[in-house]
């Protein structure tokens, strides 16, 4: 079970909510843990979520062992007398004040490191800017003229409603499944450009440890790099307390290999631009 815990598993573990289908999902107690994602930098999240969980975890054992053991040794039935030595003790005073400054300089180090990490958006290869709005997304990829909404799927829509009487068990990917995916390329440094036309939503992909607000009249910024072995279908969901669908507007990302991305992109450029209203070369 422990083992299971720390699986270099690449699946995505989606916090157990059922993100992915049963046969990609982590199982047993790394259902309960953070997703490990399938990037470099939601791994090294990942890593530093361990490293403070068990240094928490340390702390615990030591502090409650220590009050466990203090309140059983030294009960009163056993004609205990209060111990008054460490009382304004200076000595003690600097021990635990020192000893919790290291333990923050400690972890201040790593945490900086990966959150400067997160924000370095140099040498991105794709932009897409991401504009989220009462209840769903917009996505455009920069300088090359797609662009399109992502709402809902219409059965999970129809079944959602109350009364519908629909069974949403039957429904694949109920309530996480939009009608027009996310479409991007594996191995490459995409920087999403995140913002919002009306209310504040936030763009949550978990295994791709990307969780940017989006604030109307602001442009967030974070970036991506998929695995070159991760291609696949990731999803996620609006994060921010948006308003009454703000649960109904999910988002799903299709990772392609480089070469079928650019296919997809030509296609879709020849679809929204026809070549009588652009320059596009004509498809082969
Ligand atoms: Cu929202």
């Amino acid at each position: 079970m422990m083992r299971n815990l720390f699986s270099r598993s690449a699946t995505v573990a989606a916090l157990g909510l059922g993100l992915l289908p049963a046969a990609h999902a982590e199982s047993g107690w790394a259902q309960l843990n953070m997703t490990q994602g399938v990037t470099a930098m939601s791994r090294q999240i990942y890593g530093l979520h361990m490293l403070m969980f068990w240094l928490c975890v340390g702390i615990a054992v030591v502090v409650f062992g220590v009050m466990a053991y203090s309140i059983f040794a030294f009960r009163r039935s056993r004609g205990a007398v209060a111990d008054t030595t460490l009382v304004h003790s200076t000595t003690v005073e600097i021990i635990w004040t020192i000893v919790p400054i290291i333990i923050l300089v400690a972890t201040a180090v790593p945490a900086a490191t990966t959150l400067i990490k997160t924000e370095d958006l140099r040498n991105s290869q794709l932009t897409i800017r991401v504009t989220g709005f009462q209840w769903g997304w917009n996505y455009e990829y920069l300088n090359s003229g797609v662009s399109f909404f992502s709402k809902l799927a219409r059965d999970s829509d129809a079944a959602r409603q109350l009364g519908s009487g629909a069974d949403v068990t039957a429904i694949p990917h109920y309530l996480l499944e939009v009608d027009h995916h996310l479409v991007v390329p594996v191995d490459t440094k995409v920087r999403v450009l995140v913002t919002a036309s009306d209310v504040i939503h936030s763009w949550w992909v978990p295994a791709f440890g990307v969780k940017k607000d989006a604030i109307p009249g602001f442009v967030n910024e974070a970036w991506f790099n998929i695995d070159a072995d991760k291609a696949g279908t990731y999803r996620g969901n609006c994060a921010e307390l948006c308003g009454r669908d703000h649960g109904f507007m999910p988002i799903v990302v299709d990772a392609l290999p480089k070469d079928q991305f650019l296919t997809w992109l030509k296609a879709k450029q020849l679809e929204q631009n026809p070549p009588a209203a652009s320059s596009a070369p004509a498809a082969k």
